[in-house]
Order: structure tokens, then sequence, then C-alpha cells
């Protein structure tokens, strides 16, 4: 078998001493870190669009990734070829999961017919690695925001034939993704937003987008795939406005139109903050909701306003994300998916893997810290207090449901007034960052 990464090998946990960068310094496999290994705890991914399709193109430039066994062509055969790259990427950096756009692996026909034949053909080549390897997949999507025709969006376009087009998409990217295994599949409206309210009926393309979304989950029961549904929030870029804003608006959302039972959310760290929020956060109202699924780990540049995508490197970032994570039990479907490039100047093959080892070392990092906080006890105790007078008492009552205002206007009158206790976020704050070094 022909080798496209001769000078990477496969990595290896060597600690933190090592000073080889083709090797894990956290990121330890097998390791057992609570109830189960590092690799079952965090479940890593990489993304086909970024390793094997991303030119490393800006708004201002063209792209300058190497990617010598490519011909740049859109052909079947150029599809076919970077298929063992991919899994030799994922062999070298001991990523067990991966995720697609129908259109990252399989191009575009002459037909829609020729289109699904293409993906069908790619698809048998998949599987016959997937089994080679045991690599797995861990979500697939359709890309519906690509094409011209999805200009105006795909469920929520005002031309009917394109959602016809985007359902077809659908449809055959579901059946790929159950034929592969895949144990989610993923809708993120890229264009499934407005530019302007000047020519959009909101309401319209919403209930059509809901319309296409059940679908979706009817098409899984009729052929018997049971893998997780997810909707990834992103408040804008490319629309203007995107309907699937944060994790509050896609809860909304799927409450709305009876479609909470069947999706949970895929939550990616730069969306959040362009959502004008802490990944934290995003993490935290999904959980509440029990509908946290899959993470697209990643994170944005303070000092830019776009989805930059890079990997997630601070250790600050990845212990809060661990720590929810461990909070709702761990993932079951989901896992953590590199949704990251390397930037434009970091063109060379190579750059992949020391793009992906760094993601997840600082991944395996926040596991690690955020066990051992778990574990101390402290901080999740310090919280717990701050809420105890709901534990018995009038508090207890005003949870279940038991009181009115008439019996908490007489409780509020027959006491001293209410003596606060400190927040201590700072004393919080120190305690974390003891954890950190
Ligand atoms: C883009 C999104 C996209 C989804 C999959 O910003 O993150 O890559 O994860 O369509
Ligand atoms: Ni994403
Ligand atoms: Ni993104």
């Amino acid at each position: 078998m022909s080798e496209y990464f001769p000078n990477v090998p496969q990595f290896q946990y060597e600690g933190t001493g090592s000073k080889n960068p083709f090797a894990f310094r956290h990121y330890n496999p097998d390791e057992i870190v609570g109830d189960k290994t590092m690799r079952d705890h965090l479940r890593f991914g990489a993304a086909y669009w970024h390793v094997m399709r991303n030119e490393l193109g800006d708004p201002f430039g063209a792209g300058t990734a190497q990617m010598p066994w490519d011909d740049g062509s859109d052909s079947l055969q150029n599809a076919l070829n970077r298929i063992p790259v991919f899994f030799e990427f994922l062999e070298k950096s001991q990523i067990d999961y991966y995720c697609f756009h129908d259109r990252d692996i399989a191009p575009e026909g002459a037909t829609l017919a020729e289109t699904h034949q293409n993906l069908d053909r790619i698809v048998d080549e998949l599987e016959k690695f997937q089994n080679e390897t045991g690599k797995k997949l861990l979500w697939g999507t359709a890309c519906l925001f690509t094409h011209p025709r999805y200009a105006h969006g795909a469920g929520t376009s005002p031309n009917a034939d394109v959602f016809a087009y985007g359902a077809s998409q659908i449809k055959h990217a579901l059946e790929a993704t159950h034929r592969l295994g895949g144990e989610g599949y993923t809708f993120w409206g890229g264009r499934e937003g407005y530019g302007s309210l000047l020519n959009t009926d909101m309401k319209r393309e919403l209930d059509h987008l809901a319309a296409l979304l059940h679908l979706a989950v009817d098409h899984a029961k009729k052929i018997g795939y049971t893998g997780q549904f997810y909707i990834e929030p992103k408040p804008r870029e490319p629309s203007t406005h995107q309907y699937d804003s944060d994790s509050a608006a896609c809860l909304n959302f799927l409450r709305e139109y009876d479609l909470l039972d069947h999706f949970k959310l895929n939550l990616e760290t730069n969306h959040a903050t362009l959502a004008g929020h802490t990944m934290e956060h995003e993490m935290e109202v999904a959980i509440a909701a029990n509908a946290l699924g899959s993470i697209d780990a990643n994170r944005g540049d303070e000092l830019l306003g776009w989805d930059t995508d890079q990997f997630p490197t601070d250790i600050y970032l990845t212990t809060n994300i661990m720590l929810r994570v461990l909070k709702m039990g761990g993932f079951t479907t989901g896992g953590l998916n590199f949704d990251a490039k390397r930037r434009r100047e970091s063109h060379e093959p190579e750059d992949l893997f020391h793009a992906h080892i760094g993601g997840m070392d600082a991944m395996a990092r926040g596991l690690k810290n955020a066990h051992q906080i778990l574990k101390d006890g402290c901080m999740p105790g310090f919280i717990a207090n701050r809420y105890a007078s709901f534990d018995s008492g009038i508090g207890a009552e005003i949870e279940a449901g038991k009181t009115s205002l008439d019996a908490l206007d007489t409780y509020a009158q027959g006491i001293t007034p209410p003596v606060l206790a400190s927040g201590r976020q700072e004393m919080l704050e120190n305690i974390l960052n003891d954890y950190l070094v």
C-alpha cells in the first residue's frame, strides 16, 4: 500500500516530557479516566471537508494547501483517490471517527440521478475502508449551501423545486449514512435564513424547514435508521440571519414543531462565540433540555469576527467543555468532531497532523482537568450549596410547585430580611486556575 504521508509515523502516547512533534503528550487512548478510556470519553472525529477538501483559500486569496494526491478535478476517480489518503490520515492520527457532507466525498454528476450514483460508488469504497480499518462514521450530512441553486436556502427556499432537490439530496445522504453505520445525521442550515425581510415570509420559511426535518425523520423510520438527528446552531454566515441561531433558538424551533423527540444539538464553539455566547453557555442550555448530542470542536479568534474554525488549544476552554460533557454523563452517539482547519500559511500535508494532535492533546487535558475537578467536588459542591435554601422548607415547596403568592406573602412578612452569601466568583476562578497548571 502506498503511503501518502511517508514522513509521519502513527502517533503514540509519549507523555509530557516528549519532544516528538508526532507524539501525544496528554492523549493516551487506552488510559482509564474515571469509568472509561480516554478514547471512549473523547470519541474524536475528523471532518472530511477540512482534511481532504479545504484548499485553505480565503476571500482575498487562492488556496495554498499542498495535496499531491489530488488532481484538482471534480471527477469520480479523483474522489476515489482521496479515500485511501483520508484513511491513512485517520490511522496515523489515531482518530476513530469521521464526518462528511455528501458533496465532500462525491461530486455532482450531469443529472441528479448521476449525482446519486456517484455517491453510491463512493459509499461502497468508504464501506470497504471502514471494514479494513475499524474507523467509524460519527455523522453524515448533505451539503445544501454550496451549489448556486441553494442561494435562497434549501428547506427555506421560496422555490418548491429547490426544496425537492434538497429533499432528494437528504434522502440519499441519509441512506449513505445508514449504510455506513453513521451514529448521527446533522442538519446545519447555512442558508436557512434570510438576507432581507423585505423579500421574506419568515413564518412560511420556518414551516417549510420544519416540514423538511419531519420528512427526514419519517424517512429514517422507513429505512430503519435509528441514529441520532442533530441541528447545528449558528447565527449568521453565510446568511445574514440564520434561523438556527443558537441553542435556545433551536430548542424553541424544535419544540414548536414537535421535533424535540427526534433531534439533539451539535454545538460548535466558534458558532457559540459568533452568537455572543460562550460554549459553556450553549452547552448548559442544551443540557438543561437533555438535548446536547455532539460537539464540533474548534475555536474562534477574538480579533476576527468570522468563523475561523481554528483548532482548540485553549486549556481553559477545553476544561470547561469537558466539565459539561462529564456532567451530562458523557457522549452517547456524539463525539468531538474537529470542524477545524489549518491556517492558510500552514499549507504542508504534515500540518494536518500538527493541527489535530494539538486539538486532541488539548481536549485530553480538558478531560483530565474536568475529571479531577468533579472528583475533588469542591466546585460542584459550592454550586450545590449556593442553592441549598431550595432543598428544604419554603424553597422545596417552591420547587415542588406547592405554594402560592398568598403563602409566600405570609411567609416573607414573617421572616427577617434575607441575608445574602457571597458569590465568590474570584475565589472560584482561582480554584479553577489551580487545575490548569
Ligand atoms: C459551518 C458548519 C458546517 C457543519 C456541517 O460553519 O460548522 O461545517 O458542521 O455542515
Ligand atoms: Ni460545524
Ligand atoms: Ni463552523
